[in-house]
């Protein structure tokens, strides 16, 4: 895992003033939808019975979700939690090559048709992740091509069975394929590739750039209904320069112009209250990917802080809710503004399956729900804009 996820500008005290009247100004305006609603007048929407994060946005026509761990649906609380909030869910771990394949040439599908099944259960659509990956790759493939008894023209060979032996067993099933993750470079890495795709990138070493069109390829003919994405990370809205989303786009245009079959950019939405974010800019960047006809979706949103420890995760800057309530809320608001925005994923049920304590010395909290499964202010703050969002439908 790539440390300097999204290492952005610092957050100014200024932009920390903005985001405390911002919330101030969503409670107001919330109020007086209650008020209406409470004495609904002619035409006004009335207030939801069902306050799920899956109910409110329904009217919206988004889809919300969550990355699952599997081994936690014994949890009752969780599997509610799961299970009623959310209407797509994403494997956060199971999918990916080092679990489905940690042997070569057997598979273990178990754990990843579980999510899938679950998903069937509770009438949600799955997202898959990840194909194409430097990360979770099995031990079996990177030894040998280390050691050199997998070369460059086996190594192709193995990765095209790989694609679509995953992709035809789960095929009909997966309503979004993560084809590729994080094929683009950083301002941080040393050698970009003249279109900003990052040289140095497992694949793109091995296989050269164009690996990633092939591996859309095969994943469209294994299962030519799911929808295809590219997924990464700080491309839009949290880069300042916005250079990683400038790549991301003019790649995606020429995949388009050349027929390659992708429907669809990905931005996971890894944001840390200590650095800067335009919802504006988010909002922009998605809308100029979809303007090439592509699918756009937030697929791994969290937003983490600094906290007390690991364990508890309790912020310590006492500014850190409102900041988190308000970078989610404009996460979702800028996926709601844009029509072809069709999921909004959060990373994880709760802050203590979070991949971020892990990574990210001192940081955490990042999730909707606290280590003891409570709900936390984010989770409020995005039942407000939800309920805000559908006073005015996108279809
Ligand atoms: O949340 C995942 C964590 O459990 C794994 O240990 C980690 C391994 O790299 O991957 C995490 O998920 C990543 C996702 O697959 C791709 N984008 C970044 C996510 C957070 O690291």
């Amino acid at each position: 895992m790539n440390n300097s996820h999204n290492s952005r500008r610092p957050l100014a005290a200024r932009r920390l003033a903005g985001v405390v009247a911002a919330a101030a100004a969503v409670s107001i305006a919330l109020v007086s939808t209650a008020n209406a609603a409470t004495h609904a007048a002619p035409g006004t929407r009335p207030h939801p019975a069902d306050t799920s994060l899956r109910a409110l946005a329904e009217p919206t026509g988004l889809r919300i979700g969550v990355s699952i761990n599997p081994d936690r649906l014994s949890d009752p609380a969780y599997a509610a939690i799961a299970g009623g909030q959310f209407s797509t869910v994403t494997p956060e771990n199971q999918m990916k090559w080092d679990n489905i394949e940690p042997t070569q040439g057997t598979y273990h599908w178990a754990p990843a048709e579980k999510v899938v099944a679950f998903a069937d259960a509770h009438g949600q659509k799955v997202r898959g992740h990840t194909l194409l990956w430097a990360n979770q790759i099995p031990s079996w493939l990177t030894d040998d091509v280390g050691n050199g008894s997998i070369t460059d023209a086996q190594l192709r060979t193995i990765v095209k069975k790989h694609v679509i032996d995953e992709v035809s067993h789960f095929r009909g099933k997966i309503w979004q394929w993560d084809v590729a993750n994080e094929m683009f470079a950083n301002s941080w890495d040393a050698n970009p590739l003249p279109d900003g795709i990052n040289g140095d990138e497992f694949w793109v070493q091995h296989l050269g750039e164009g690996i990633i069109a092939d591996a859309f390829r095969w994943a469209h003919a294994a299962d030519p209904h799911a929808l295809l994405f590219y997924n990464d990370y700080n491309i839009s809205g949290e880069d300042g320069t916005n250079a990683k989303a400038d790549a991301v786009y003019a790649w995606a245009k020429k995949m388009r112009a050349e027929g390659v079959p992708i429907d669809g950019i990905g931005e996971q939405g890894h944001l840390d209250t200590q650095y800067g974010f335009s919802g504006d800019l988010e909002r922009s960047d998605l809308q100029r990917y979809a303007g090439l006809g592509l699918k756009v979706a937030i697929t791994e949103a969290d937003v983490r802080t600094f906290v007390d420890s690991a364990a508890t995760q309790v912020p310590t800057d006492s500014l850190a809710a409102s900041a988190q309530s308000n970078e989610f809320s404009q996460e979702l608001q800028a996926c709601l503004e844009v029509r072809s925005c069709i999921s909004f994923t959060v990373w994880d049920v709760d802050d203590a399956d979070s991949w971020v304590p892990g990574t990210f010395a001192g940081e955490g909290a990042a999730t909707l729900y606290d280590v003891n499964l409570k709900p936390k202010a984010q989770y409020t703050a995005l039942q407000q804009t939800l309920q805000l969002a559908a006073g005015a439908p996108r279809r």
